[in-house]
């Protein structure tokens, strides 16, 4: 039973049970339903305590139903009842209360959380509104502005400010019973929301909610039409609010966005670790890092902050001296941002051990590489990890591109050996491809994905290839963009082009900003096996040469004067010029449409091989790559869900088109063709399994 009522004297309980989240799917709605018919039907009863069984009071409205057609009973209505209902509701809310969960809660005539639940409408980061009164009741309660903060960026709040803003009435530990013993009389005199005064108008604090939405969540819909609902709900009556409302949650539901958005949402969580390896992983409580500089440092601090003691391994006392300041900046910039307090600081430093001495890792059961990005190198670290290391412990490499299997054949026992490919900068960025080598055991497997969950990273398993999923797909992107740029475009008009469709910066201000010598030095290592048909384009090479190495020169694709901010710089584009003379190419003008057309489709033609070679076993796996890696927009829901919503078929044709101008470039990748033939979209295609 999705929803179960109980009678103890006078107070029926009515309980949601609908496990894991007790989400609001249309059994509970139809259980909510029977429920209110059975207390109308009581005689006797003065209170109903409505809850949710588990962890959760509600998730909200079930995200999975958001695809097929509205089903009855609806949400509002149910609130409607619960609100006008003879016997007051009280909501006691345990864990969290979100979404058409909080709604609910609303509806209520009294609302009584236990101190770790969290409350919200969270309904904007799934890109719908809430749509069951929340636009409407919630400002009624805390006021206009309070609710544009909730609602706007849905960021839910705990019970303790929950109880500040007036969105709860009290806190308990056991909410239940505490409802149940609750003063029935002071609840009927509590007037419900319905009957509450309009909220006052507050057109700064509308302004104040756009200029941040449109700073925080460009191009996204919902979050604006969540605030044309609230600002209105000062100026029309309740009934005429929540009719504007279900209108628009109904047309948001259907819209793309919204799609996409869920799409991530339960992408993120298929993503972690699969059930079959569950159990295998081992503990991760003392962890070595090999090399302490930026990347080394960031991985060292994630593990820090997450309760690990870590031993940060160097090769001689000046790497101890850098390593250490590394982790001391991090963990300062930290605090200054108000992440950690002094008190967490103080043990982060107290967990961690820099040294010269590898006999220190003895007791670690993962220990990460961070070194330089040289084969040679990182297997001289791992030959020394293996003498020191106990024999279970895994032996993990943060190499960007390195060959994982040719590492793995310098150890003794390579099952042990997996690439933990981080980003950078590793404490903060979502992202980690997890990378199996040929001999990878499923246990490696497991710690790697248990680790992704100790520091609340994205998991994404990756085989073996140059790049890996991600790094191999923006060397597709670059190479597009570089062959625009020698044929006539300039970087900032790529740079806009890619902007005005979603990415926080172009592919330029984005080398700019990690430093060109990177991929230079990559090109360097490819140079020996790169495909002598592909086209070859220089003019990153030049501007290595010129020491344009971005940001750190204060030169790159811009100019980063001292005073703040880039410009554009001419030497830029007669560096194009040059190239195209070279190459004797014919420069044209591009327009944005197709700069970006360009661009994807050359992303989405290599992410389809590399759903092919099985180096991603599934599409959404390389939408997550590009939304936490690479900063596609989340709210078109990665490269592939893209691909998909603009169809195969017109990826192909595209494809076609460019095809007629460069014949290895952008030949058709077998898997599009593959889903044409078989009607399928590339969300459908599958790879091997990647267990053993
Ligand atoms: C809404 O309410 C619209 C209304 O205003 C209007 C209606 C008319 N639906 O995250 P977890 C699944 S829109 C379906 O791992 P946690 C999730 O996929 C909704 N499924 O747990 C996972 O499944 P699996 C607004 C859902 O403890 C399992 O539950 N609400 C939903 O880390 C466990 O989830 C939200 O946006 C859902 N709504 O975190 C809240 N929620 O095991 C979305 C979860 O098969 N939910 N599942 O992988 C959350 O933020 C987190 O799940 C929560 C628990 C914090 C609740």
């Amino acid at each position: 039973m999705s929803v179960t009522v109980s009678r103890e004297g006078s107070v029926a309980f009515v309980t949601v049970n609908n496990p894991p989240v007790n989400a609001i799917g249309r059994a509970v709605r139809a259980g909510l339903m029977d429920a209110l018919d059975a207390v109308e039907n009581a005689v006797g009863l003065s209170l109903v305590v409505l809850s949710g069984a588990g962890r959760c009071f509600a998730a909200g409205a079930d995200a999975k139903e958001f695809d097929a057609p509205l089903q009855g009973p609806h949400l509002p209505d149910i609130i409607a009842r619960i609100e006008t209902c003879d016997v007051p509701w009280v909501a006691a809310v345990t864990g969290a209360a979100l979404g058409g969960g909080c709604e609910l809660a609303l509806g209520c005539r009294y609302r009584i959380a236990s101190p770790s639940a969290q409350i919200g409408l969270p309904e904007v980061t799934l890109g719908v509104i809430p749509g069951a009164g929340g636009t409407q009741r919630l400002p009624r309660l805390v006021g206009i502005k309070t609710a544009l903060e909730l609602i706007a960026t849905g960021k839910a709040v705990s019970a303790g400010r929950a109880e500040e803003i007036g969105l709860i009435d009290s806190v308990a530990d056991d909410p239940v019973e505490g409802a149940s013993r609750l003063d029935i009389e002071m609840v009927e005199r509590g007037r419900s929301i319905a009957s509450l005064p309009q909220p006052a108008a507050n057109a700064k604090a509308v302004e104040a909610a756009r200029a941040l939405i449109r700073k925080k969540m460009p191009h996204q819909i919902a979050p604006e039409r969540a605030i044309d609902l609230i600002e209105k709900s000062a100026h029309v009556s309740l009934s005429e609010g929540l009719a504007a409302e279900r209108a628009a949650f109904l047309e948001l539901r259907e819209a793309s966005q919204s799609s996409a958005l869920r799409h991530v949402f339960f992408s993120e969580r298929a993503a972690r670790m699969p059930e079959p390896l569950r159990g295998q992983d081992a503990a991760l409580e003392v962890i070595t890092v090999a090399g302490g500089g930026t990347m080394g440092a960031g991985i060292a601090y994630a593990l820090l902050n997450k309760g690990s003691e870590v031993t940060l391994l160097e090769a001689d006392m000046d790497g101890v001296e850098k390593a250490n300041a590394n982790v001391e900046k991090i963990i300062a910039a930290s605090v200054k941002r108000g992440l950690i307090d002094e008190g967490a600081a103080e043990a982060c430093c107290q967990r961690l051990m820099v040294t010269t001495d590898y006999s220190a890792a003895s007791q670690s059961t993962l220990a990460i590489e961070a070194a330089f990005e040289s084969l040679a190198v990182k297997q001289s670290i791992f030959a020394d990890l293996e003498m020191h290391l106990p024999k279970s412990a895994v032996l993990a490499t943060n190499t960007s591109y390195l060959d994982v299997d040719a590492l793995a054949a310098g150890v003794s026992d390579p099952s042990r050996v997996i690439g933990l490919h981080f980003f950078a900068p590793a404490h903060i960025m979502k992202l980690l491809e997890i990378v199996r080598g040929e001999n990878t055991s499923d246990a490696a497997l497991a710690t790697g994905f248990a680790l992704a969950k100790r520091l609340g990273k994205i998991p994404v398993v990756s085989g073996v290839c140059d790049g890996f999923i991600g790094n191999r797909i923006l060397a597709r992107y670059r190479e597009a963009a570089d062959t625009l740029l020698m044929e006539g475009a300039t970087p900032w008009e790529i740079d806009a082009a890619m902007t005005g469709f979603g990415y926080v910066m172009g592919p330029y201000e984005a080398q700019d900003l990690s430093g060109l010598d990177i991929a230079h030095a990559n090109r360097r290592r490819q140079d020996a096996e790169r495909d002598p048909e592909r086209r070859y384009i220089s003019i990153a090479d030049r501007m290595v040469a010129l020491g344009r190495l971005g940001r750190k020169t204060g030169v790159g694709w811009y100019r980063y004067p001292d005073s703040g901010g880039k410009v554009e710089d001419p030497i830029v584009a007669e560096l194009a010029v040059e190239a195209a003379r070279l190459a004797k190419v014919e420069r044209k003008e591009y327009p944005a449409d197709e700069i970006r057309e360009r661009l994807l489709m050359a992303m989405i033609n290599e992410a389809a091989d590399i759903l092919g070679e099985g180096i991603a076993r599934q599409a959404s796996d390389i939408d997550l790559v590009t939304i936490h890696g690479y900063g596609f927009p989340r709210w078109r829901g990665g490269l592939l869900h893209y691909a998909d919503r603009i169809g195969v078929d017109s990826v192909l044709n595209s494809l076609m088109r460019f095809e007629t101008e460069d014949r290895v470039a952008w030949r058709p990748g077998q898997v599009i063709v593959d889903c044409i033939g078989r009607g399928i979209a590339l969300s459908e295609w599958r790879a091997a399994p990647f267990l053993k």
